[in-house]
């Protein structure tokens, strides 16, 4: 650690970042100057005492990485971003929440260099933040010997709203389960939040609550800056278990007028109150002045992140050097590249026969596995269910991160952020498993892991009414729907055993956002293919798996295990004179992103369409278009035996077929 700097420098540069904070909203006429002002000293000692980075290769597999978890102080990262180095220019601070600026309203993972993950939704950066910290464990377990290779931290701040926030607390409890001790948070506890004081709804006592969940818990007065310091170096001491560092801070700090009130929260200090602020802390200088001694102090701050990333590089060619499995291994983890016949090799493995798509997908996630080192993951306490356990792959636990499995616990929210911190980590891929209709609990880290860009694969089983007895309150209906209408999820239900050996080739191989996968828990057909079957063309996401005899009257799009009942219904019509095509969508959002020749191939313009999908209808609507027909379930569903639900829900092969030719 350094040592202690000139208490004068260390006072201006904290005013540097509570102006920069201060011009920067000011300048947007929008955004939240009090929590930036109120933190500066905290984000001062954690940059420039505790922090290891290299700003110039922000992506430095060991940097320890900071996570600003109220992303609403946005100005105080991009004005540490700035100050510390990272290819973000004053240009970039006068142009905050600008259009096409690299210093968005909330700070944005995949736009601005050192911005570890994307927060503003409060709860989702602690929650990342724990799986980071796991992430940068499991490294280290990984590479006995050369245990300094990633003893990387993860030093975070957080705000009330975090703290209420519930995901914050599943999150907390399983690093403190885990015992992350490479994680360190500040609670920044100004008591203060957008309708008033904290008291009005939030009166617990969060450090015996940390306490209760394993973190070693310290307080201090967030302002000064030696127990700043002495805090940091103490968590940063601590073996065995996360800490939380409750700093008692002002919002709005040095405002005379708005300093301790949530005036400071959510707008603009305006001109009178900037210009009486900048007068009380004795600042006489033009919006974005940075003095030169701290630029000085900061460009000493990253030659020492630098060097310290040289003395690193050595090491990792150390490493290298000496080849064999360790060698090997960091190569597979940190250049993820999936054998070129991932498809043919998991189609191997899949069993004859009818079979539910969770059971061929668990199979096929074995071979995955076996050949991508980077693949681990858990469930939310449903692993006999979800059939996603890594065999002979060991647990992930207090004390021994070598394992690829994990027991989330039923934590699905917590779960959902924590496998987008594992992603971030940049070593692994992770998923993650529950029932279907439990993505609801953790949609919030879907959403972010798809605007991130994040490749986090979520395992859903159980993925319709045809889970039977559990009835309505465990039967997914508009959960395919509600997944698919998030940008840049991809949504694969498969539809037989084969198509599980492209979905998890789907999601493997899809690096830049998420991929659900929606599995049964009934059994269903191998369907027959013909011999012209081509199995790249599962990955197209659509494909003809049963093409009309003739020309056909209509195209019937089904998922999953409505396929093969559009095939049964495709034979009786045929006995009928009607010949239609079928299509078995795999992955929509995929399909979509196909050539327009492939697609008109496939869905012929002109051409009738019905689609066959046990879920609401409504969205399928406007892909079968006017005169189409969209068969499904708009309802919640019932409690019975899952070949009784069919019946009444109309989804066998004849009642299907009788619904078709009446509407052809
Ligand atoms: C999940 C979620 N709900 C609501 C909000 C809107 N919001 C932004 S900040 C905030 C609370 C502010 O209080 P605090 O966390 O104490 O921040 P401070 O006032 O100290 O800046 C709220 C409700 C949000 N960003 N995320």
């Amino acid at each position: 650690m350094p040592n202690a700097l000139d208490s004068q420098l260390v006072d201006t540069a904290v005013k540097t970042i509570q102006m920069l904070s201060i011009d920067g909203v000011e300048k947007a006429n929008s955004g939240h100057p009090g929590a930036p002002m109120g933190l500066a000293s905290i984000a001062f000692e954690v940059f420039t005492h505790a922090l290891r980075f290299d700003p110039e290769q922000p992506s430095w597999p060991n940097r320890d990485r900071f996570v600003l978890s109220c992303g609403h102080a946005s100005m105080l990262l991009y004005s540490l971003l700035h100050l510390s180095g990272y290819d973000l220019t004053l240009d970039e601070l006068r142009s905050f929440r600008q259009w096409g600026s690299r210093t968005p309203g909330h700070p944005e993972v995949h736009v601005t260099p050192g911005v570890e993950t994307t927060t503003g939704p409060l709860g989702q950066g602690i929650a990342t933040a724990v799986g980071m910290a796991a992430s940068l464990k499991m490294l280290a377990a990984r590479f006995p010997s050369e245990p300094e290779l990633f003893d990387g931290r993860v030093i975070g701040i957080a705000s009330d709203g975090d703290m209420m926030e519930g995901i914050s607390g599943e999150a907390s409890s399983l690093a403190g389960h885990l015992g992350l001790d490479n994680l360190i948070f500040f609670y920044d506890d100004n008591g203060i939040t957008i309708d008033g004081k904290t008291d009005l709804a939030f009166t617990e006592d969060v450090g015996k609550r940390y306490e209760a969940y394993n973190w070693f818990v310290q307080r201090i007065d967030g302002h000064d800056h030696e127990a700043i310091r002495a805090a940091l170096d103490a968590a940063t001491a601590e073996v065995s278990r996360p800490s939380l560092i409750i700093a008692k801070t002002h919002i709005g700090k040095g405002s005379p007028g708005k300093q301790d009130k949530s005036s400071a929260h959510g707008e603009p200090l305006g001109a009178k109150e900037s210009a009486a602020t900048k007068a009380a802390l004795g600042w006489d200088h033009e919006p974005f002045h940075v003095p030169s001694e701290v630029r000085e102090l900061f460009a000493g701050v990253a030659a020492r992140g630098k060097a310290r990333h040289a003395a690193w590089k050595q090491r990792r060619d150390a490493l290298l050097g000496r080849g064999g499995a360790e060698a090997e291994l960091y190569s597979s983890l940190m250049d993820v590249i999936p054998p070129a016949d991932l498809l043919e090799r998991l189609c191997e493995v899949i069993p004859p026969g009818d079979q539910a798509t969770r059971i061929s997908g668990g199979l096929v996630q074995q071979a995955a596995a076996a050949l991508v080192p980077a693949l681990v993951g858990g469930s939310a306490d449903l692993t006999p269910s979800n059939k996603t356990w890594i065999k002979d792959a060991g647990v992930v636990q207090k004390g021994a991160f070598g394992g690829r499995n994990f027991h989330f616990g039923i934590r699905e929210h917590a779960m959902g952020a924590f496998a987008n911190g594992l992603a971030l980590g940049g070593a692994f891929i992770p998923y993650t498993a529950t029932f279907l209709v439990f993505s609801d609990y953790m949609r919030p880290a879907i959403r972010l892991a798809a605007l991130s860009h994040i490749g986090s694969v979520f395992v859903y089983t159980h993925d319709s009414l045809y889970l039977g007895e559990d009835g309505p309150t465990h039967q997914p209906v508009e959960h395919l729907w509600a997944l698919r209408a998030i940008p840049n999820v991809h949504v694969v239900r498969p539809a037989d055993s084969l198509e599980c050996a492209a979905a998890w080739t789907l999601a493997v191989e899809r690096r830049d956002g998420p991929t659900v996968l929606a599995l049964t828990r009934q059994n269903v057909p191998l369907l027959p293919r013909p011999t012209s079957f081509v199995p790249r063309d599962m990955l197209r996401g659509a494909y003809i798996v049963d093409e009309a005899e003739g020309s056909p009257a209509a195209v019937i799009l089904a998922t999953g295990s409505e396929v093969s009942v559009a095939v049964d219904a495709k034979r009786a019509l045929g006995e009928r004179g009607r010949a239609v095509r079928v299509v078995s969508v795999l992955c929509w959002e995929q399909f979509a992103k196909e050539d327009a020749a492939y697609r008109d191939s496939v869905l012929p313009a002109g051409v009738k369409r019905a689609s066959v999908e046990l879920g609401i209808t409504g969205p399928w609507r406007g892909i079968v278009g006017d005169g189409g027909l969209a068969l499904g379930h708009d309802g919640f569903g019932f409690s019975a035996p899952w070949q009784v639900i069919r019946e009444h829900v109309g989804m066998t092969g004849e009642a299907v077929a009788a619904r078709l030719a009446s509407w052809l």
